[in-house]
C-alpha cells in the first residue's frame, strides 16, 4: 500500500478520499487554491500546501503547481478526485513518467473513451448494441443526409471529443441537418479544439443506467450494479438512486456482463462506470464510458456495503481484489439527492455566500456528504455542490421515505440550495412510480411555470 497521496481535488470529494485514505492507514496531501484556505480537506488532511489563485486554472488545472507539490511533500500517487484533471490523459501521463501513480486507469484508457466515437466502434466490436448510426466520424454533408435517411429521423449530431451532453443537436429533417452539421462541427471545433461529429439515431425519452465497474491489475472485474440517473437538468444530474426502478435481476446481469466484457477487453483496472440509454421498450444501447470515481458513487456503496475510493486505492497500489461476482448482493435502495448553492426558484441561478445556520440531518438510513460548516464561504469560481444527501432503505418506499425526512431536517442559510426542489420532486406521483425518463425534469417543470 502507499505510505502517502496528494489529492488533486478540493471539497466534498477531497474530503471524501481522505477519509479513506486515513482508514487505509495512508497519509493525505491536501491542495488548495487561496480561497480554499479554510476549506475542511485542508484541515483534515496530513499535510497541505496552496497551489495558486482562486480561478482553477491557476490552481485545481495547474499541473506543474500540482505535480511540485507532489515532489515536495514524496508523495507515492496522486487521487484526482471527479471533474478537473480526473479525466485528463495527458495528466496522467506525466504523473507516469514522473514515477508518481495515477489512482485511474491508464492513459490509453482514458484517451480511447475519450474519443466517443472510437469508444462507439470498440465497443461494438466486442458484442455491445449501440444506437444505429454512422460508423464513423462523418466529414461531409452528403454522407450525414444518406447516414440520417438510413437510420431515420429523429437523429442527433455528437462531438466525438463531447460527453456529458456538450455540443449535441437533435434534428428531425433533411432541411436542419445541414445547418445542425456545420454547426455541430464548428461548435466542437471551438470547446474541444476539434471539430469531429458523428450522427445517431435519437432515442425519444431515454432513461439513463449506468453500471459500476470494479477490476484490479490482475483480471478480476466485477460489476456492482446500476445507478439511474435520469434525473437531469441541461445535463446535470440531480438525483441518482440505486438499484434502477426499471432494471430487474436479469436484466442487471446482462447490462452487468457486458459492461464487464467492456472493461475487460481494454485491459480496464481501476472503478469505472459504463453508461446505457434504456428506450421505452427497454432495449439498451451502450452510450460513454466514464473513467473516474463518480459523483453519484455512494449509492453504490450503500446498496453494496463496498467502500468504492478504499477498493480504487488498493487495486491502484496493486493489490488484488479479495471480492468475487457472487461476494456482490444488492441489499434495499439507496437515493442521492445533490443539494446545489442554486435558486431553484430563479432557473437554477448559482447562489453564493457564507452560511450562518447549518443543520445536517441524521438518523437511521442517513449519510451527508459535505464540506461546508456554519461560518462556510461557497466560492463563485467552483461548481455549486454543497452536499450529497444519501439516504437507505430496505426497499426504494423507504429509502423515499428517509429522504423526505432527511430533507425536512437539513437547514442551510441564508444562501439558496435546491432543498426546496428536491422536497417538491420527492413527492411527485410519477416519480414515487419511479417512471420517468431523461424528460420527466423539463415536463415538471414546465408544469410549475403553467401554475
Ligand atoms: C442520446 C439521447 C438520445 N438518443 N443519444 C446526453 C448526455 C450524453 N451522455 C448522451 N446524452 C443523450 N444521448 C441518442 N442517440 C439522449 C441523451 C440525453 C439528452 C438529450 C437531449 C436533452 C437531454 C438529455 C438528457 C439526457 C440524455
Amino acid at each position: 500500500m502507499f505510505s502517502k497521496i496528494l489529492i488533486a481535488n478540493r471539497g466534498e470529494i477531497a474530503l471524501r478520499i481522505i477519509r479513506a485514505a486515513r482508514e487505509l492507514g495512508v497519509r493525505s496531501v491536501a491542495v488548495y487554491s487561496e480561497v480554499d484556505r479554510n476549506s475542511l480537506h485542508v484541515r483534515f488532511a496530513d499535510e497541505a500546501i496552496c497551489i495558486g489563485q482562486a480561478q482553477s486554472s491557476n490552481s485545481y488545472l495547474n499541473i506543474p503547481a500540482i505535480m511540485s507539490a507532489a515532489e515536495i511533500t514524496d508523495v507515492e500517487a496522486i487521487h484526482p478526485g471527479y471533474g478537473f484533471l480526473a479525466e485528463n490523459p495527458h495528466f496522467a501521463e506525466i504523473c507516469e513518467s514522473c514515477q508518481i501513480k495515477f489512482i485511474g486507469p491508464t492513459p490509453e484508457n482514458i484517451r480511447l473513451v475519450g474519443d466517443k466515437m472510437a469508444a462507439r466502434t470498440t465497443m461494438q466490436k466486442i458484442g455491445l448494441p449501440i444506437v444505429p448510426g454512422s460508423t464513423a466520424v462523418i466529414k461531409t454533408k452528403e454522407e450525414t443526409l444518406k447516414t440520417a435517411k438510413k437510420v431515420g429521423y429523429p437523429v442527433i449530431i455528437k462531438a466525438a471529443a463531447g460527453g456529458g451532453g456538450k455540443g449535441m443537436r437533435i434534428c428531425h429533417n433533411d432541411i436542419t441537418l445541414v445547418s445542425s452539421f456545420m454547426t455541430a462541427q464548428a461548435e466542437a471545433e471551438a470547446s474541444f479544439g476539434n471539430a469531429n461529429v458523428y450522427l445517431e439515431k435519437y432515442i425519444e425519452k431515454p432513461r439513463h443506467v449506468e453500471i459500476q465497474i470494479l477490476a484490479d491489475k490482475f483480471g478480476r472485474t466485477l460489476y456492482l450494479g446500476e445507478r439511474d440517473c435520469s434525473i437531469q437538468r441541461r445535463h446535470q444530474k440531480l438525483l441518482e438512486e440505486s438499484p434502477s426502478p426499471i432494471v430487474d435481476s436479469k436484466l442487471r446481469k446482462r447490462l452487468g456482463e457486458l459492461a464487464v466484457k467492456a472493461a475487460r477487453s481494454v485491459n480496464y483496472a481501476s472503478v469505472g462506470t459504463i453508461e446505457f440509454l434504456l428506450d421505452q421498450e427497454n432495449n439498451f444501447y451502450f452510450m460513454e464510458m466514464n473513467t473516474r470515481i463518480q459523483v453519484e458513487h455512494p449509492v453504490t456503496e450503500m446498496v453494496t456495503g463496498i467502500d468504492l475510493i478504499k477498493e480504487q486505492i488498493r487495486v491502484a497500489a496493486g493489490e488484488k481484489l479479495h471480492l468475487n461476482q457472487d461476494d456482490i448482493h444488492i441489499q434495499g435502495a439507496s437515493i442521492e439527492c445533490r443539494i446545489n448553492a442554486e435558486d431553484f426558484e430563479n432557473d437554477f441561478m448559482p447562489s453564493p455566500g457564507k452560511i450562518e445556520t447549518l443543520n445536517l440531518p441524521g438518523g437511521p438510513g442517513v449519510r451527508v456528504d459535505t464540506h461546508i460548516y456554519p461560518g462556510y464561504e461557497i466560492s463563485p469560481y467552483y461548481d455549486s455542490l454543497v452536499a450529497k444527501l444519501i439516504t437507505h432503505g430496505r426497499n426504494r418506499q423507504e429509502a423515499i421515505k428517509i429522504m423526505q425526512r432527511a430533507l425536512s431536517e437539513f437547514i442551510i442559510a441564508p444562501i439558496k440550495t435546491t432543498i426546496p426542489f428536491h422536497q417538491r420532486l420527492l413527492e411527485h406521483p410519477l416519480f414515487i412510480k419511479g417512471n420517468i425518463s431523461t424528460h420527466f425534469l423539463q415536463e415538471i417543470l414546465k408544469e410549475r411555470e403553467e401554475e
